[in-house]
C-alpha cells in the first residue's frame, strides 16, 4: 500500500490594507492625522496597500528599518525647522541652496517629496521593503474620488517597523511582520477593525479632533501651487 504525502501547502501572500486619514465630520475642515490601524501585523511575503482616505491633506506612506518611529525622527529629521540634509536626510524642511537652489528660500526637502522609487509602488509592480532602507510614496493629497496607494511587498526580516509620515509628527504605525504560518488577523479583520476605528473617530471623538487636526489651503501661484498649512497640536 503507499500512502500519497502532500507537500505542505504554501502559505498564500495577503494585501492587507493600511488606511491615512479619514474623512472628517461632513463639513468640518479639517483632517485626522493617523493611520489606521496603529498596528499593522502582516507575514514576511506580504503586501501593504497604503491607501489615502483623508480630504486634500498631503501625506507620505513612509517605511522605515526602526520600530521606534520618534527615535527615527531625530536622528533623521532632526527637531524641525529648516535643517541640514547632509546632517538630516529626511528633514521636512530645508535652505533652497542645500539642495541645488539659488536663493535663501525655504523649501520641501526633495528627499521628503518625491517617491524614493518612481518605477515601483502600484498594485501590479509594488515596491519592496526589506527592512534595510527607506521605502516612501513621496507627497501625495488625499483626493476624494481619486485617493492615492502605495502598494509595498515587505520582505524584511521578522521585527517590528514603522510606517511615518514624513509631514506629520506623531502619525504613524507599527508594522510588525511575523513569519509564514503565523496566526494574525487577516485583512478583511483589519479592514472591519480600520471601518469601527473611523467611524469612532469621527463620532466620538468629534470635540477633541480639532486637536489632532489641521487644515490645507491650496492657491494657485503662476503655473504653480502655493500650499498653505495650518497645523494642528498632538
Ligand atoms: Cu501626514
Amino acid at each position: 500500500m503507499t500512502i500519497a504525502i502532500q507537500p505542505a501547502t504554501a502559505a498564500v501572500a495577503q494585501t492587507f490594507r493600511l488606511q491615512l486619514d479619514a474623512r472628517p465630520p461632513v463639513g468640518e475642515p479639517w483632517s485626522f492625522l493617523r493611520f489606521f490601524p496603529r498596528t499593522l501585523k502582516v507575514h514576511q511575503g506580504d503586501t501593504v496597500n497604503a491607501a489615502w482616505d483623508g480630504v486634500g491633506t498631503p501625506h507620505t506612506a513612509t517605511l522605515v528599518p526602526s520600530d521606534n518611529a520618534n527615535a527615527w525622527r531625530a536622528t533623521n529629521q532632526g527637531p524641525g525647522g529648516p535643517q541640514d540634509p547632509s546632517l538630516f536626510p529626511w528633514a521636512l524642511q530645508v535652505p533652497d541652496v542645500t539642495v541645488g537652489g539659488d536663493d535663501n528660500q525655504i523649501d520641501v526637502d526633495p528627499a521628503v517629496a518625491r517617491p524614493s522609487d518612481p518605477t515601483c509602488g502600484t498594485s501590479g509592480n509594488p515596491c519592496t521593503f526589506d527592512g534595510t532602507g527607506v521605502v516612501s510614496s513621496g507627497l501625495q493629497f488625499s483626493t476624494p474620488g481619486s485617493e492615492p496607494h502605495f502598494w509595498t511587498n515587505v520582505t524584511a526580516p521578522v521585527g517590528t517597523y514603522t510606517f511615518l509620515c514624513l509631514l506629520h509628527p506623531g502619525m504613524q504605525a507599527s508594522l510588525k511582520v511575523v513569519a509564514g504560518g503565523t496566526s494574525i488577523p487577516p485583512p478583511a479583520a483589519v479592514n472591519a477593525k480600520v471601518k469601527h476605528q473611523v467611524h469612532v473617530a469621527r463620532t466620538s471623538d468629534g470635540s477633541v479632533a480639532d486637536d489632532l487636526a489641521q487644515t490645507v489651503k491650496r492657491t494657485p501661484v503662476g503655473g504653480n501651487t502655493r500650499v498653505t498649512i495650518w497645523a494642528g497640536g498632538f
